[in-house]
């Protein structure tokens, strides 16, 4: 009896353990295909990642999820703050992960990734990420 007790204690101490390193997974966004210090040519291509949350279109607010937001020469946002929408401030909220068609100007630009919930109200600095690209 007491070594199923024991046996049984040591499967669900495994168990937990186990889940607790897969959800440990580290909260932020990521771009897929762009590196800080990259060289392109207009019109680019743009993949964005998350990890620790989930990609859902825009409207309801639900906890874990959100949208992806592209940020041009701009920054992050405080929490909670609702990203702009106009032409440096691009939503993504019919849960897009990826966009063909960047236009920009030669020269030096900054992109930032800001991931947000349903109601475009940023989840903060922790959920951003931002690079500095060379447009030619
Ligand atoms: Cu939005």
């Amino acid at each position: 009896m007491l070594k199923s007790i024991t046996k049984l204690f040591v499967l669900v101490m495994l168990v937990s353990l186990m889940t607790s390193c897969g959800g440990g997974e580290e909260k932020g966004v990521y771009f897929v295909n762009l590196s800080d210090g990259d060289t392109v040519t207009s019109p680019f291509k743009v993949e964005m990642g998350v990890t620790g949350m989930e990609v859902e279109p825009a409207g309801a607010v639900n906890e874990g999820k959100g949208h992806h937001h592209l940020i041009i020469d701009g920054s992050w946002l405080e929490k909670g703050e609702v990203v702009p929408a106009d032409d440096k401030n691009i939503h993504y909220g019919g849960g897009q992960t990826v966009t063909e068609d960047i236009t920009l100007a030669p020269g030096t630009h900054t992109l930032t990734l800001q991931f947000a919930d349903g109601f475009h109200a940023s989840y903060g600095k922790e959920m951003s990420k931002t690079i500095t690209i060379t447009v030619e």
